[in-house]
Order: structure tokens, then sequence, then C-alpha cells
């Protein structure tokens, strides 16, 4: 099965972020300015959004440069507020770690994700995921964001810097060689000014020459670690996972359904696979929960969810099913429509140890 990687990268963060909050900026040039203090505009752009970058200005030009640029333009110049694109950040990631399989952020507004285990290895699924979840951002923060979908992390995100802002690429497996080989090998990550002259030395310039050329020519001009990795970004064959970047906090699982369905039996039969695997992994990681969501993800590609939160800890595969049973059949009717995919989430982990249930007494020492 190939991997499924996606890449997310918010636009423009900060000065969206400043947008969103304020309306009346959409339309004018907006930047984002670290103010040094050292004079009334000493310090650089921290960010711009895409009507400033118009004219020129982007990250890091000085901020008397930057208004320079954009005078007779009716700019606002906005002091950067970490905390609040922080906090916004939080909830975002929070929100896609429910959506994804693996996150791994990167970045206050960048993760890599995998979602081959629940897409199957499908394109198409995948397709469908990245939707799901640009739609997510905007409900819950009116945001916009660009991802990449690749079967490495090297060509994801290629994909979200080719889509920006607010665009998507979905490079399939078979699509990848002739996606990747006219760009720049500058393009690639992890190849700086420095890597792009030698390669330039050796004749390489677009990352098809690169995944021509030999193994051996390549490691002995960049040691054999780093003349590999080249090798085998330039192929998008690069086998990096993706890595978990925080404790879990939820466990979940998403499927698309056989068919479009309002049955909740029908729903909850084909989650019981996904069920398992979530008790699976509670029993690995020594967890228990106290909430379970059903996820809808309607024939619109709307999302709805019903959660039930339990007094004490549970760890039990018959709750789960239970639980699902009702809340699905809470959902069709609330819903009006059919399920296209459906999922469940638990939430709520606690350690194992610091239960008191019966159970916790009968279970044997670790
Ligand atoms: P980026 O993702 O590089 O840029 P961006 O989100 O502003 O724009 P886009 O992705 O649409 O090209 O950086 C994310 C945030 O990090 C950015 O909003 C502000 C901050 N940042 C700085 O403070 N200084 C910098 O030099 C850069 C590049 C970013
Ligand atoms: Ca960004």
């Amino acid at each position: 099965m190939p991997r499924v990687i996606g890449h997310i990268d918010l636009d423009y963060f900060y000065a969206q972020v400043e947008e969103v909050e304020n309306p009346s900026l959409k339309g004018r040039p907006v930047i984002v300015c670290v103010f040094s203090g050292r004079t009334e505009d000493s310090g650089v752009v921290s960010t711009a959004n895409y009507n400033a970058r118009g004219f020129g200005v982007h990250s890091g030009m000085p901020i008397v440069q930057a208004k320079k640029r954009l005078e007779g333009h009716d700019p606002e110049v906005i002091r950067m507020d970490h905390r609040k694109y922080e906090a916004i950040s939080n909830r975002i990631m929070e929100e896609l770690g429910q959506m994804v399989d693996v996150l791994e952020p990167t970045g206050i507004d960048e993760a890599f994700f995998d979602i081959t285990d629940s897409t199957g290895g499908v394109y198409s699924r995948a397709r469908e995921s990245a939707y799901s979840i640009k739609a997510a951002i905007t409900k819950s923060e009116n945001l916009t964001c660009s991802i990449g979908i690749g079967r490495s992390k090297v060509v994801a995100k290629l994909g979200s810097d080719m889509a920006k802002p607010g665009g998507l690429t979905v490079i399939s497996p078979e699509a990848t060689e002739s996606f990747l080989a006219p760009l720049d090998a500058s393009k690639l990550y992890g190849v700086g000014p420095k890597t792009t002259s030698a390669l330039e030395e050796m004749g390489i310039r677009t990352v098809g020459e690169l995944a021509k050329t030999g193994p051996s020519e390549l490691e002995r001009r960049f040691g054999r670690k780093f003349g590999g990795y080249l090798l085998a970004a330039a192929k998008g064959t690069d086998a990096d996972p993706v890595v978990a970047g925080l404790e879990p906090t939820q466990f979940s699982r998403i499927v698309t359904l056989r068919r479009d369905t309002r049955d909740p039996e029908e729903v909850t039969e084909q989650l019981s696979e996904g069920m398992r695997y979530i008790h699976g992994k509670l029993a690995s990681s020594g967890k228990s929960f106290k909430t379970v969501t059903a996820i809808g993800i309607l024939t619109d590609l709307t999302t709805k969810t019903k959660s039930k939160t339990f007094e004490t800890d549970i760890n039990d595969l018959t709750v789960i099913r239970e639980t699902v049973s009702t809340l699905f059949d809470e959902l069709s009717r609330a819903a009006g429509k059919e399920f296209r995919r459906a999922g469940v989430r638990i939430s709520g982990l606690e350690d194992v140890e610091g239960q008191t249930s019966l159970s916790e007494f009968l279970r044997p020492a670790r």
C-alpha cells in the first residue's frame, strides 16, 4: 500500500488571523511587525498578507522599507501578538489531530500528517480528507490553508508550497515522477543555497536530473547519508515517517462507508474494526477514557459529531460499541442526510494507574 502523507500550511498566518479578527482589513495591505523599540519604526515585518506581498513586501523586511513600498496604498501596520497566534495554532493542531492518523506539528502554522490507514492508501479518499480538513478549519477559525498530499514528506511539502494560498495539490504515486522532474532542485526540502550551487557544478539543475544521477556520484560529493537522502528526495521515495509530536490525547478512526446510508446499525457495523483498533491502542498505551464521540461526514461533506462523557474512566470495548451505536442513532436522526464517512473518537484519556475501579484492582501489576 502506498503511504499517504500530507503537509498543511496555514496561509499568511499571522496576517490572516488579524484579518479574521478585523474583517475591514480585507482587500488592504496588512503587515504584522516586530518592533524592536529602538526608534518608532525600527524592526522587521513578521509576515504580510498577499495584497502587501503584491508590492514586494515579505517576511524579514525592515518595517521602514515595507512602509515605503506600501505608501499610498492604505496599509495597516499591526504589532505582532504571538500569544494570540499560538492559542489559535494550538486549537487547530488539536482539531487536526482528531482528523488524521498521525500528526506531526513542525511549526506554529504547519504540520505533517499521515492518513495511510484511514484512506486505505487510496488517493481519491485522501483528497476528500483534505477537503474535510480545510472545511473544518474554515468552520472553526475562519482560516484558509494550503495542503499537499503525496507518498513522502518531501512530496507533500512541495505540494503545499505549490498550492499557496488556499490550494490543494494531490500527487498520486503514479504522478510523482512527472510532478517532480521539472522542479528546481533548490525546491527540495533540505536543499539550501550551498547544496544548490554544488549541484549546479555537477550540471544538475532540476529534480529530474538529480533523480537520474548515480548514487555513488552523489555520495562522493555529499557523503553517504545526505547523498542518499538527496537521491531519495528527488525520486519521491524518502522514507521518513510522520511521528506524532504530542502525547496522545485521543484515538480516532474514520472510514469511508461502503455506500451512503442513514442506518446507524450499518454505520456501527462498519466501524467495528476501527473500534477494535482503538481498543487495542488504549490497551497498548495503558490508557482509559471518559468520552466517546461519533463522527459523521454527510454526503455534502459537512461533519456532524455527537459525544458522551462518562463520570468514571472506561476501557471496555463493549461500552465503546454500545455508546457508538446510540450516538449514531441520535446523529442520524439529527443529520437529515446520508452518511458518506463515519468515525469514532475516544478522548479524555487517563493513565490506567490513576484508576480505582474494580477492573483496576483485578488488573495484573505492570
Ligand atoms: P510562513 O508559513 O513561512 O509564512 P506565512 O504563513 O505568513 O505565509 P504563507 O505560508 O502563506 O506563505 O510562516 C508562518 C508564520 O511565521 C508567519 O505568519 C509569521 C511567522 N514568521 C515570522 O515571524 N518571521 C519570518 O521570517 C517568517 C518566514 C515567518
Ligand atoms: Ca504559512
